[in-house]
């Protein structure tokens, strides 16, 4: 009887086994991801052209502590979803920090001191995300100080404040400090510490571990990081390089599918040499490259003389969209303008106000992209800069504080300033006309 129980036992455990091997995804964890080919993407075998959004602060409003606001989160997902975006770019970790212009809480309290709840948070976005059938760039780091940044990683090593420079008017003086960072044998340890925690996280709503989920398009090293000031030397230019290529190798030894980007803005983000802007994006570990446009923050335009400046300023964007296309063609790789935005009319910051020139510099940069994509060339992509959706400030000064609602506008810029809101029809309708366009290219 023994026998015949343990033979029975076998044999189940063999049907078991067998039943499992052949009920298991044939297909490598891998095969959805985003993948490049070419100056192009692909998804699933289909070519994928990504019409994105920022919504830096999309895992904050996906955490389960009282920051998050999981109704808001799919809300916006879902308006999103309606106008055909398909991609978020979003900050995967702040840095806690005590000037006025940082975002709080943090997900880093000090070094290897991790807030779990907004680590959940961006679980949940990737969960929610995933149901709608959109992929994220998630970045690491950022070089201004709106969360905290290069900087704070300097401050803690330093013990010395950061020096906020929408108080002291220093930006050369902060961008100098930012890029020490990169020299740093401590601060680099922490940031590689850093990525290695997220990139090798299990989420904790799906199960998943990261380095499986799809929903991650790319690893990006940080947001907008700069080789210093215009003071830069060639040596400091080199350590930028070097500091790009050694973390996307690092960023590959962990996780060898998803694609890594840089978040550079493109010439203007590479102390305007375009040496270190190809040789930042040259390395098989950077899979494609990516530019950012601010026609206003550089003084191509002049929001209080709109019809004065603007046609010099659309000449020099017209340029700048054209030339960084060209330049990634010569790589060999898709790039994405994953920044750009202008004020409402006059500066404003006021949610009625008009966006007359706004809208007119979307549609022209749009107007420059879709032929260039539906003739093949490198421009893989955009992500306005940035969704507001349902956000809204109460403060007649517009500057964020603590616990008001988040914005793309980051708590370093007035609220309102270059966030689209849900109200912005005429704004919405131009992203929305876009977007089924470029969602018909194939
Ligand atoms: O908010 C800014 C953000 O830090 C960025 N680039 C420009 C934005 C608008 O000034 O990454």
């Amino acid at each position: 009887m023994k026998k015949i129980t343990a033979l029975f036992v076998c044999l189940a455990a063999s049907l078991l086994l067998m039943a499992c091997v052949f009920n298991s995804d044939p297909k490598p964890a891998s095969e959805s991801f985003v993948k490049v080919s070419g100056v192009k993407f692909q998804k699933d075998g289909e070519p994928y052209y990504i019409a994105g959004t920022n919504m830096w602060y999309a895992a904050y409003l996906g955490s389960p502590s009282k920051v998050g606001d999981r109704a808001r989160l799919a809300k916006e997902l879902d308006t999103l979803k309606s106008i055909g975006v398909n991609n978020l770019r979003v900050l995967a970790v702040s840095e806690k920090s005590d000037i006025n212009s940082a975002v709080k809480p943090a997900t880093t309290n000090g070094f290897g001191n991790y807030d779990e709840s907004l680590l959940q948070g961006l679980d949940y976005l990737l969960v929610e995300l995933a149901k709608r059938d959109m992929t994220v760039v998630l970045y690491f780091n950022n070089f201004w100080q709106w969360s905290g940044g290069m900087t704070q990683y300097m401050s803690w090593i330093e013990g010395k404040p950061v020096q906020d420079p929408n108080v002291t008017n220093e930006w050369e003086a902060f961008m100098a400090k930012s890029a020490s960072f990169y020299q740093s044998a401590k601060a680099q340890e922490e940031y590689r510490k850093t990525i290695k925690k997220i990139i090798t996280r299990v989420n904790t709503v799906s199960g998943k571990a990261y380095v499986d989920d799809a929903t991650i398009m790319s690893w990006q090293l940080a947001n907008e990081p700069r080789p210093g000031n215009s003071k830069t030397t060639a040596a400091e230019k080199q350590i930028y390089v070097d500091w790009v290529n050694n973390t996307a190798a690092y960023i590959k030894s962990l996780d060898p599918h998803h694609l890594v980007s840089t978040g550079s803005e493109g010439l203007k983000g590479s102390v305007e040499d375009e040496k270190v802007f190809v040789d930042a994006h040259s390395s098989v570990n950077v899979d494609y490259v990516t530019y950012h446009m601010w026609i206003r923050n550089w003084g191509w335009f002049n929001k209080t003389k709109p019809a004065e400046t603007w046609d010099s300023a659309w000449a020099k964007a017209k340029d700048y969209l054209n030339s960084h296309i060209d330049t990634a063609a010569k790589l060999n790789k898709p790039i994405v303008l994953e920044e750009f935005g202008l004020d409402r009319d006059m500066g404003s910051f006021d949610i009625k106000s008009t966006t007359q020139y706004r809208d007119k510099f979307y549609q022209q940069v749009f107007d420059v992209l879709l032929p260039r994509m539906q003739n093949g060339d490198a421009i893989a992509g955009y992500n306005i800069w940035a969704w507001n959706g349902a956000g809204r400030t109460t403060r007649s000064n517009y500057w964020w504080q603590e616990g008001d609602d988040l914005n793309g506008d980051p708590p370093q810029e007035e609220q309102g300033m270059y966030g689209v809101f849900d109200t912005d029809t005429s704004t919405i309708a131009i992203l929305e006309k876009f977007n089924s366009q470029i969602h018909d290219i194939n």
